[in-house]
């Protein structure tokens, strides 16, 4: 198995397609995020078979950090229990892009995070697009990333290499990952065999800090609208203003406390009870997909398998 991560618009999918060579994910445009969930991609690469996952981006417009999080590590938990072997992440960034962003930045940050330093020598960073710019340019965007902001990954093992945007380069990249041992990542040993709930793993707790930073801010941003409050006491027409941005930044801070919440989650032995209670059932996925590997069968119960996929196994 493989994860695909990157920012959003990086062309996480299209590298996907590519490599299947046919549509099986859906794309979307430059800006926008469009893979809102997981999906499970089997493709055949000559005589083997693998697995390949379209991760949705953090910091998405639409779902929160912490639920992407709470899905890549069911995700994760599932295939380290279930003994199916991961060769690595890649992680795709556009060469076009002036500036790293930050959604760029917390994106790698979470693969950072995710993986654990003893698993860096397993991630393959990938700069794509290099039709769309001069190759002058490109050279000197490449350069920043391999001295600036992938040093320390580079440091740690990590590789970088080009995207060509065709199916032989996909194939390429892809085989880079496949000749590597495989790996366990350090989200994986700290829910699986440290059982540590989500928000005391490395990735958890990043977010959790993150939301604790937010909380701060409409705690005190609550403070301020209160002491407004007392000062229009008797003036209508601010008091409703006032009040209106008061309940609005109550439900911000009852979000973030929810998300916080929702990282207290074990979701190591979730997902070990739910793969148990699922091997006792023999779930209805199992029937459908008979010709299907077991373990792959099962994580496939943890995310979507798009359904022209399956006719590549
Ligand atoms: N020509 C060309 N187009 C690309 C390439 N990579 C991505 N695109 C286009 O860029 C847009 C965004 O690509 P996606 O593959 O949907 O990006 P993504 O990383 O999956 O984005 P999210 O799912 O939103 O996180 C799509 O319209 C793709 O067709 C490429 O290498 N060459
Ligand atoms: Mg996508």
């Amino acid at each position: 198995m493989i994860l695909i991560m990157g920012v959003a618009g990086a062309g996480k999918s299209y590298f996907i397609n590519q490599l299947a060579g046919k549509q099986v994910v859906e794309e979307g445009t430059d800006l926008e995020t469009c893979t809102q969930s997981c999906s499970l991609v089997p493709v055949d690469i000559g005589p083997s078979q693998i697995l390949v996952v379209d991760v949705p981006d953090f910091d998405d417009t639409i779902r929160a950090d912490s639920e992407i999080l709470q899905e890549i590590a069911r995700l994760l938990a599932a295939q380290y229990q279930l003994g199916v072997n991961l060769k690595g992440i890649i992680y795709i960034h556009r060469i076009t892009d002036k500036r790293y962003s930050a959604s760029a930045l917390k994106n790698l940050e979470m693969v950072k995070k995710i993986c654990g330093d003893a698993a860096l020598k397993n991630v393959l960073l990938v700069t794509s697009r290099w039709a769309e710019i001069p190759e002058d340019v490109g050279l000197n965007h490449e350069r920043e990333l391999k001295e600036n902001f992938w040093a320390y990954m580079i440091a740690r093992g990590s590789n970088m290499c080009r995207f060509r945007s065709d199916r032989n380069s996909a194939l390429s990249v892809v085989s880079q990952l496949l000749v590597k041992d495989t790996i366990v990542l350090g989200l994986q040993r700290q829910l699986v065999d440290q059982e540590k709930p989500l928000n005391e793993t490395e990735a958890g707790s990043y977010l959790n800090d993150d939301l604790e930073r937010l909380k701060m801010a409409y705690q005190l941003e609550l403070a301020s609208l209160d002491k407004k409050l007392e000062i229009f006491e008797s003036d209508r027409a601010p008091t409703r203003q006032i009040q209106h941005d008061w309940h609005k930044e109550q439900d911000r801070l009852k979000q973030a406390q929810d998300q916080q919440q929702s990282l207290q989650r074990h979701v190591g032995s979730e997902v070990r009870g739910e793969i148990d209670s699922a091997k006792r059932r023999k779930s209805a996925l199992g029937q459908a997909l008979a010709f299907v590997p077991a373990a792959i069968n099962m994580l496939g119960l943890f995310v979507g398998i798009p359904s022209i996929a399956t006719d590549n196994l």
